[in-house]
């Protein structure tokens, strides 16, 4: 059997399921996009988290702190801007709820700023961040993060287009206002609903 044909009967069954947003198609490979290079951890042992902001503590997070968190497995159908889709992607790693338990944020916090090797950065509500499948993730499919998909650790934000989840993560900034990120101050639209199709903020 042809892949080509394959991957369009599947695409017209996830049509069909209304499991695809609006303007997407379906990939079958898992592309890599982003801006700059592919940061290498040489040594783990010198990686940090950190939280800072509008919390009552500013801390600094190991990764073997992160790795003795509870683990959660999520499978997610994630959409990118760019106008491709994957379905039942499966990422294992701890929920943002739950490593926000090793976190006092203060009460007027009301959004985050997700922060990355190399100055990348994205915002996104407090509110937003807690949900049940935002993952701080460092295993996909099974296996390790690949350096390219985010290794060691990056956010998955299925709800949002896929910018919103951000490789190779640092830190966490807890704002009482809103910041726009890399893309957002570029253009893209700030709440980024594949469903309504919230791609860019003008046009
Ligand atoms: N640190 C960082 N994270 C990032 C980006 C980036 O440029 N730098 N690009 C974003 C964009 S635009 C997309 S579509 C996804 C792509 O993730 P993938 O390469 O695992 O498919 O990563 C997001 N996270
Ligand atoms: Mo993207």
């Amino acid at each position: 059997m042809n892949r080509a044909l394959t991957r369009r009967e599947e695409e017209e069954r996830l049509r069909r399921e209304g499991r695809l947003p609006p303007g997407q198609s379906l990939t079958l490979k898992f592309p890599v996009l982003h801006y700059g290079p592919v940061p290498r951890y040489d040594d783990l042992s010198r990686w940090t988290l950190r939280v800072f902001g509008l919390v009552e503590e500013e801390r600094v997070f190991t990764y073997d702190e992160i790795l003795a968190m509870p683990r959660t497995r999520i499978v997610a159908d994630i959409h990118c801007v760019t106008r491709w889709s994957m379905v039942d992607t499966v990422w294992e790693g701890v929920r943002f709820r739950d490593f926000l338990e090793h976190v006092r944020v203060k009460p007027e916090a009301r959004f985050v700023v997700t922060h990355c090797e190399y100055g990348y950065t994205t915002n996104l509500p407090l509110e937003v961040m807690l949900d049940d499948d935002v993952l701080l993730a460092y295993r996909f499919g099974g296996k390790p993060l690949e350096p390219e998909h985010g290794w060691p650790l990056r956010t998955v934000v299925p709800k949002k287009y896929f910018w919103k989840s951000a490789k190779w993560v640092r830190g966490f900034e807890f704002l009482a206002e809103d910041r726009l990120g890399f893309w957002e101050q570029a253009g893209y639209h700030n709440e980024a609903d594949p469903w309504k199709e919230q791609r860019f903020a003008r046009g």
